[in-house]
């Protein structure tokens, strides 16, 4: 599946690039990130801004100041009256932004989500009312999930209690990474998964909260932030405590922030998206769909996994965000 998957984006890319970009109808494509400080989303503008660059096109990048449905969507209806060919967009919310997407459909501006989906992100299949999309372009979130899981049971020796610090529900993300983490921890019948803690995207909330989980549980063995603020904050709570070592911390995102935390043994694991490629491809598949070209409905890009022993490696270094 995932060779098929990089065969079609190869194959995306190849083509448009072959086609001869002298011919090609230059376009704008707008991209709407989930917030515009995160450096998860500045990445992907960077990778977005690549794309533009190397096809001659233009990007516009137009977002809200914080990752919510509330802000999102007045950005999105100032972009649609702009008139771009193409919206990349991020969508907060998996229900909120359906409607709001319509519009752009509506006057005939080309959607395709990237990093987050709406309704069940199965796009262009012909059910439900949220499939409009063209193409959605992100991680697997529920591997990455799985993926943090198994890293956390391994450092906690298989056995005691454990949480997730998420950002809140509706979140196709950070609501996959959850599933995946909940659906691996089945296999691991010595560890608790404890009651998941909603921080708002906040992680001075997310520090208090893991305060209040280590106060109430004494035996805390671990926790998964489940996205950028999550974990930071999850892993600052835990500075805090003082029980830096014996509460672990897997991270989901790869702020530059990070390194120090996995240096020092606060954190253990950090599950850093690619979100770069992200832009990058998002770009690459609008500016094919406008140049008549097919697009796959979904494009999957990876992770790379950081940890103390390997976070001095050039290879895998690399993958920090930008900020
Ligand atoms: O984890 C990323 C992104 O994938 C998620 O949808 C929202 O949070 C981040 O932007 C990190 O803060």
């Amino acid at each position: 599946m995932k060779k098929l998957l990089c065969a079609a984006v190869a194959a995306l890319a190849v083509g448009v690039f072959a086609t001869g970009e002298a011919q090609a109808k230059k376009v704008t494509i707008a991209l709407i990130p989930g917030l515009t400080t995160d450096a998860f989303y500045i990445t992907m503008h960077k990778g977005a801004q690549a794309a533009a660059d190397a096809l001659g096109d233009t990007l516009v990048f137009q977002g809200a100041p914080d990752f919510n449905p509330v802000t999102q969507v007045p950005v999105l209806d100032a972009v649609i009256a702009r008139h771009p060919d193409a919206i990349l967009i991020a969508p907060t919310d998996k229900v909120q932004l359906v409607q709001p997407l319509k519009k752009a459909i509506e006057a005939g501006i080309k959607v395709i989500t990237v990093d987050t989906f709406i309704g069940n992100g199965h796009y262009q299949t012909g059910s439900g009312d949220a499939d409009f999309p063209l193409s959605y372009v992100a991680s697997d979130n529920v591997l990455g999930g799985q993926i943090a899981a198994r890293a956390l049971a391994k450092s906690i020796g298989d056995k005691g209690k454990v949480y997730v610090s998420n950002v809140k529900p509706g979140v196709s993300t950070t609501d996959q990474r959850e599933e995946g983490f909940k659906d691996e921890m089945k296999h691991h019948p010595g560890i608790t998964v404890l009651e998941t803690q909603f921080n708002d995207d906040d992680a001075n909330k997310a520090a208090s909260q893991l305060q209040s989980v280590l106060a109430r549980n004494p035996d805390l063995a671990g926790v998964f932030g489940a996205n950028l603020f999550s974990a930071l904050g999850s892993a600052n709570g835990v500075k805090q405590s003082g029980a830096s070592g014996k509460v672990k911390v897997a991270a989901f995102d790869a702020p530059k922030a990070i390194v120090e935390p996995l240096k020092s043994g606060l954190v253990d694991i950090a599950i850093a998206q690619h979100p770069a490629e992200i832009g990058y491809f998002g770009f690459v598949a609008a500016h094919a769909i406008l140049n008549g070209q097919s697009i796959p409905t979904s494009i999957g890009t990876g992770f790379t996994v950081m940890t103390r022993d390997n976070i001095d490696d050039p290879a895998v270094n690399a993958y920090l965000y930008s900020d």
